[in-house]
């Protein structure tokens, strides 16, 4: 008895411990990476991300360097920003490597690094996908450079399952009649933005039933030039599955 008690208090402060965590958020800053790496699994399982790009013959998602100067777009370097939500914040101002759709793929050594990256500038420059190893129910990210969102018809898709289950236009963050609108977004060349998560039930309150569960795949499909990054997702369950372990373990020990 006297074991089963402390397996179970046990239990109870993991639960009290891991709780707070369950609730923490992942970011994806893209740090790890340099200017013109090509990404693709350097994130697996947790993320896989890939592109398509309807302007070329190929498709690559590739990270940036936005500290550098005198890179191929000068509109994606920063700070100092034009202008955006995240131009003044003194904190989350420098951005660092982010991603973009390639608009050339230069690599003359073959090392996967783009030899000069610059972003797609046709309009629509493609889509950016990311792939999810669980089924979450929240989606933030940083935007850089997209100017005048309505004319660049940029926008969010999520999926669940290979099935699409919403849509939010980027023009609605700066639209006051949408449940998404932000005041502190201003879109822009060279501008940084960050867009506060968007949740499943966001999404259901705004009329996709469909996202109800929650989603495992989200494609920004860019309507030009821009980047992106800080994806922010849930922590997985993962820490949250081993309380799960240590409770089955004590209800074993209990039954026994
Ligand atoms: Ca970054
Ligand atoms: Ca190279
Ligand atoms: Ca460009
Ligand atoms: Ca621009």
């Amino acid at each position: 008895m006297a074991l089963n008690r402390t397996a179970a208090l046990a239990a109870l402060a993991a639960i009290a411990v891991v709780a707070p965590l369950a609730s923490a958020e992942i970011i994806f800053d893209f740090e790890s990476l340099v200017h013109g790496e090509i990404v693709t699994n350097q994130f697996a399982p947790m993320l896989t991300i890939s592109a398509i790009n309807p302007n070329r013959g190929f498709n690559i998602a590739a990270a940036f360097d936005t500290s550098l100067m005198g890179t191929a777009d000068p509109d994606l370097e920063g700070p100092p920003w034009a202008g955006g939500n995240l131009a003044l914040s003194p904190t989350e101002t420098q951005l660092g490597r982010a991603l973009i759709i390639a608009e050339n793929d230069l690599d003359a050594n073959f090392d996967g690094i783009l030899d000069d990256p610059d972003d797609e500038g046709s309009r629509p420059a493609g889509q950016l996908i990311f792939d999810f190893s669980q089924t979450i129910d929240t989606f933030g990210f940083d935007v850089i450079d997209i100017e005048g969102s309505v004319q660049e018809f940029s926008r969010l898709e999520f999926f669940f399952d290979g099935t699409s289950v919403a849509t939010v236009g980027f023009d609605q963050f700066t639209s006051v009649a949408s449940s998404f609108f932000d005041a502190t977004i201003v879109f822009g060349n060279n501008t940084a933005n960050r867009v506060t998560p968007i949740t499943a039930a966001a999404l259901v309150a705004a009329g996709f039933v469909d996202a109800e569960g929650g989603f495992d795949r989200v494609i920004i499909h860019a309507g030009g030039s821009s980047a992106y990054d800080n994806i922010t997702i849930p922590a997985p369950s993962g820490v949250l599955a081993l309380a799960g372990g240590w409770l089955m373990l004590t209800g074993r020990r209990r039954r026994a």
